[in-house]
């Protein structure tokens, strides 16, 4: 079985050993931490909310995979972190806010997005999960970063998202943040109705589009 295959089915089975074994030996063969994460163990992911969804995973299954990929990350994240310096421009370090919308928990994509982000060298303030529109703009006017990046997950908390931008437009600070958006339920056009700046399908494409608009 291929390497990514093996990192993949160990991770849905929940084997974390295997994780491990499997991410060290793909590094082991040059295979870039961004492949790994990105197509292995974010597809394992899915895989495994398809089983909860039919009812063969619980809450307890998907904690426990989120605690394999954590600890799987903790060796991937120093190679992911060469990695992202290659797409920086460096040009500009820019100061960026990030946090996972109100009502929702899952961190580990916005996560991703900030170590990715820290590696090209921008500041980036992790305001953390269940973020509340307040705190967003307390953040901005706080911080006065050039990007805001808003993470959700579900289906329910994803408009939560609008509610930020509108507070942000009340307070008049709209216009002095890029404001990109991502996460699985998330898509491009949902991204324009609510008046957001960009959308990233994962967390290598939010960088790039970040450096492009904005740092070069
Ligand atoms: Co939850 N969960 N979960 N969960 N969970 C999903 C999201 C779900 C799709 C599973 C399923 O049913 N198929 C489903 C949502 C259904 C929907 O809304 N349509 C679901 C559900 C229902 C729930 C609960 C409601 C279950 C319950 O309690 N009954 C509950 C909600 C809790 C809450 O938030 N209030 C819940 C809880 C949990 C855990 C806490 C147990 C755990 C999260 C632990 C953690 O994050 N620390 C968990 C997990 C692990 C998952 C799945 C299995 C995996 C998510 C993940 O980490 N993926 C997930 C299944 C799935 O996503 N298909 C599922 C790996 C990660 C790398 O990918 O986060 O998508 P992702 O990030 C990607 C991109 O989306 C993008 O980049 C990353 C990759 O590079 N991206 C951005 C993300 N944020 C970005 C921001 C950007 C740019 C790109 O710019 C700022």
């Amino acid at each position: 079985m291929d390497v990514l295959e093996k990192i993949k089915q160990c991770l849905v089975e929940l084997d974390g050993d295997c994780v491990i074994d499997g991410v060290n030996e793909a590094l082991r063969k040059g295979i870039p931490a961004t492949k790994i994460i990105l197509d292995a163990m974010s597809n394992a992911m899915k895989e495994i909310g398809k089983l909860y969804e039919e009812g063969e995973y619980f809450i307890a299954e998907l904690i426990e995979a989120a605690e394999i990929f954590k600890n799987a990350m903790k060796i991937l994240e120093p190679k992911l972190r060469e990695e992202a310096k290659k797409i920086g421009k460096g040009k500009k370090r820019l100061r960026i806010i990030i946090g996972t919308v109100k009502g929702d928990v899952h961190d580990i994509g916005k996560t991703l997005v900030k170590v990715m982000l820290q590696a090209v060298g921008h500041e980036v303030i992790d305001l953390g999960v269940d973020v509340s529109a307040e705190k967003f703009v307390e953040a901005v006017r706080k911080y006065k970063p050039q990007v805001l990046g808003m993470s959700a997950l579900l289906t329910t908390t994803m408009t939560y998202m609008e509610e930020v931008i509108k507070a942000l437009k009340r307070e008049g600070l709209r216009d002095k943040v890029f404001i990109i958006i991502g996460g699985a339920p998330t898509t491009k056009e949902f991204a324009e109705k609510i008046g957001a700046d960009a959308w990233a399908r994962n967390a290598f494409e939010a960088v790039k589009i970040i450096e492009d608009k904005l740092s070069s």
